[in-house]
């Protein structure tokens, strides 16, 4: 059992851990978010979409970020072996990634995207979920 007194120095020491590891000396991959910007179709079993990567700390979109490695998949509804195409469609003046994304199936779809990030040594990795008609 421990004393008030103990319980107060336990707890003020997990809150100074707390606060040193939230630092933002270094930004880290988790600082930034992959997000959905639209979704509209591109014919049959094709979807356009753009997406952008945000900055947590300070909610801003971040330019300059290049995508190395997509992927596609129906994880969502529980296939993530059902992949599919990802083709980026446009240069990205505006900070935003645009793909075309083959979607055979009716439901939601997961785009996976990993991506160097100026200034950030770590990949960023995130997915963003998205749903297409047939
Ligand atoms: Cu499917």
């Amino acid at each position: 059992m421990l004393s008030n007194f103990a319980r107060n120095v336990v707890f003020g020491v997990l809150t100074i851990a707390a606060s040193i590891t939230a630092a933002p000396a270094f930004a880290a991959a988790s600082d930034y978010k992959f997000e959905v910007v639209s979704t509209q179709p591109a014919g049959p079993a094709k979807t356009e979409i753009a997406v952008r990567l945000v900055h947590l700390p300070d909610g801003k979109p971040v330019s300059g970020a290049v995508v190395f490695q997509t992927r596609g998949d129906m994880g969502p509804e529980g296939m993530a072996e059902m992949t599919t195409t990802v083709t980026p469609t446009a240069a990205q003046p505006d900070g935003l990634m645009r793909y075309q994304v083959g979607t055979s199936m009716a439901g939601s779809w997961a785009l996976t995207l990993s991506a160097k990030v100026p200034g950030e040594s770590q990949t960023v990795k995130g997915s963003v979920t998205f749903k297409a008609a047939q």
